[in-house]
């Protein structure tokens, strides 16, 4: 017997052991009937990395059982896991804590943790202390806003490759868009470039396990080969502001309890500052992907900085 699909709940077919549904046309789903565990069957697990490869970024809601333990050992079903960040440390060797009271660090368009060779797979963040109101996150699809160029563009980024550093810009973001600067947000800028990594990548990368072709972009790009900061400068904007159209976005609001699961290799995202002296706290782990590969084959090439601690298989740092 088939089942028919409610149009309006834009239920997703294809899913038996969770419920999928659909937040916008390009990008972004719900998963309900799932309660987030380790020891969640193999069928279950197939699902819902199915599900992030197809909507790219996916959101659980009332996964409260949920502490530091219990998300590492539901992150490790989706493959093994980074340590907490090449850089910063904030008391725990798997789990990074991005915890505000006065803007962040994350309140600008990026894919995480660029700077290195390989770059995360998947993003697995826990919403754990939620403000009243403000502190939303965006995030955008790599894949579709690639799709989605005109032939002329598709042309000229096949061939582009873009050097990603830590060391990046954060001084843009100040003034602008009204968050603060305090001491916390400067005493985690200087841990967070405290060994500059920088690293050569293609602009489109072909997902390894979609095939997709995706935009490699974001706030760690420092220039593109063969053009000056200028030039670049003019490009990545042309280039961001078709990965950043909202249509090609999702928007959630959190509440205390939620997961979302995002593909680091197709998406980046955006944390809004906007929750002024309110804690809000969400904590974040990932598991480790591949050296990206671009459509002619050629692999990212490391130019500075020594990531290989950050993927360390052993399981001596737990
Ligand atoms: O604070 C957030 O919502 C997202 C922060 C972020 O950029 C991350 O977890 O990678
Ligand atoms: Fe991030």
């Amino acid at each position: 017997m088939t089942t028919l699909i409610d149009p309006e709940s834009a239920t997703r077919p294809g899913y038996s052991a969770i419920t999928v549904r659909k937040l916008g046309s390009r990008i972004g789903a719900r998963i309900d009937g799932v309660r987030l565990t380790g020891d969640l069957p193999e069928e279950t697990v197939a699902e819902i990395r199915a599900a992030i490869l197809e909507h790219k970024v996916v959101f659980f809601r009332n996964q409260n059982h949920l502490d530091d333990d219990a998300q590492i050992a539901f992150g490790e079903r989706l493959g093994p896991l980074t340590t907490a960040h090449p850089t910063v440390n904030t008391g725990s060797a798997r789990v990074l804590s991005l915890k505000a009271t006065r803007g962040m660090a994350a309140n600008s368009w990026h894919t995480d943790v660029t700077f290195v060779d390989r770059v995360p797979a998947f993003s697995i963040l826990r919403g754990v202390t939620i403000p009243e109101y403000g502190g939303s996150t965006n995030w955008a699809n790599t894949a579709t806003a690639y799709e989605t160029l005109p032939p002329q563009l598709k042309a000229l980024v096949d061939g582009l490759w873009a050097v990603h550093s830590n060391d990046y810009d954060y001084a843009h973001q100040y003034g602008e868009d009204g968050s603060t600067r305090d001491e916390d947000t400067d005493f985690y800028r200087q841990q967070f470039a405290a060994t500059i990594y920088q690293t050569e990548h293609p602009v489109v990368r072909v997902h390894p396990e979609t095939g997709e072709r995706s935009l490699v972009l974001g706030h760690f790009v420092k220039q593109f080969s063969g053009f000056n900061q200028k030039e670049s400068a003019v490009l990545f904007n042309l280039l961001q502001d078709r990965v950043t159209k909202l249509e090609n976005t999702v928007r959630w609001t959190w509440t205390q309890g939620d997961v979302a699961i995002w593909d680091n290799r197709a998406t980046q995202h955006y944390a809004v500052a906007d929750f002024d002296t309110q804690v809000r706290e969400v904590r974040r782990i990932t598991v480790q992907g591949d050296v990206p590969v671009g459509i002619d084959g050629r692999t990212s090439r490391v130019i500075q900085g020594d990531a290989s601690v950050y993927n360390r298989l052993d399981e001596l740092i737990r």
